[in-house]
């Protein structure tokens, strides 16, 4: 399967990051612990250079011996990262004591020249990624709109933080073209894309494929089958033990996959980390 997904507000959201490139102090830059080095997006580095903070984000949902593994690699690349779990909102301390870190120079030297001036920062990263469930998390009261799906952000959002601090939410986007298919394969997993412009039934197979061939869930044990089973056997006897079936009792492999995908995503196959 080819994916590929660059919708047009895509283009309208990097333009208006562009322009508001210029009025911001730093960069918070949010990852999916489950699949962190898909959610890298290159055109993110032409958008700006200011400093960032990575926030590794829904680490609730992969092993904590994972998150560590993660945070070590990316510090010894020289990134300064901080981990959150967006929904309990158990690391926000941290992730505030990151972005005064990363903001602190610029405070500074507002008030060395006396001024009280705000500082911005600008909330970035691939759809679907907790951006503005982060946001919310960090303020005291719910200000960004989030939801289970990618492109829920559209226009711009500046929030107040602190008397200082405000940061703009953007709308997640992705890159005009992934050269790296199992990158793009990682975000249909974690529903960075659209499920409706990829073909589930086909998407799942690839997801069942990848989880037994590196060993990440064993399909076939779970559902009593022999190891040579094909994924679209999996795939219908996995249909058939949730009782998605068509007339005549053949599973419905359509429900199937968007079944299979969807236990994924609830970690209902355990907490997997793709990368
Ligand atoms: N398990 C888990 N889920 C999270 C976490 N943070 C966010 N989510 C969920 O991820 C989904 C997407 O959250 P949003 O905050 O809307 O993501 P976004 O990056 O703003 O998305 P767009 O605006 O579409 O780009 C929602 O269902 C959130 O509840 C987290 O730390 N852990
Ligand atoms: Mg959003």
């Amino acid at each position: 399967m080819h994916i590929q997904w660059y919708p047009g507000h895509m283009t309208k959201a990097v333009r208006m990051m562009e322009e508001n490139e210029k009025l911001v102090d730093a960069l918070i830059y949010v990852l999916d612990a489950r699949a962190y080095q898909a959610c890298f997006n290159p055109s993110f580095d032409k958008i700006s250079q200011k400093p960032r903070l990575y926030v590794l984000n829904k680490v609730d949902t992969v092993a904590p011996s994972e998150v560590d593994r993660i945070m070590n690699e990316m510090r010894k690349d020289g990134m300064l990262v901080v981990q959150s779990n967006s929904i309990s909102g158990k690391f926000s301390q941290k992730v505030k004591d990151g972005l005064y870190t990363l903001l602190s120079p610029t405070i500074e030297k507002y008030k060395n020249k006396g001024v009280n001036k705000t500082v911005r920062a600008m909330v970035i990263g691939v759809p679907n990624s907790g951006k503005s469930t982060l946001i919310n998390s960090l303020c005291a009261k719910r200000r960004a709109d989030a939801q289970n799906r990618p492109g829920v952000t559209k226009g711009k959002q500046w929030i107040r933080l602190t008397d200082n601090v405000e940061l703009l939410d953007t709308p997640g986007t992705l890159w005009p073209s992934f050269e790296d298919q199992e990158k793009a394969k990682h975000l249909a997993y974690i529903g960075c894309i659209r499920d409706d412009i990829l073909d589930i039934e086909e998407l799942a197979l690839e997801l069942i494929k990848d989880l037994s061939n590196r060993g990440l869930y064993d399909f076939r044990r779970e559902l009593s089958m022999e190891q040579d089973a094909t994924p679209y056997e999996v795939l219908e006897a996995y249909g058939k033990r949730r009782g998605f079936l068509v007339r005549g009792g053949e599973a419905d492999t359509e429900r199937a996959a968007k079944g299979v995908l969807d236990a994924f995503r609830k970690q209902k196959f355990g907490k997997i980390c793709l990368e």
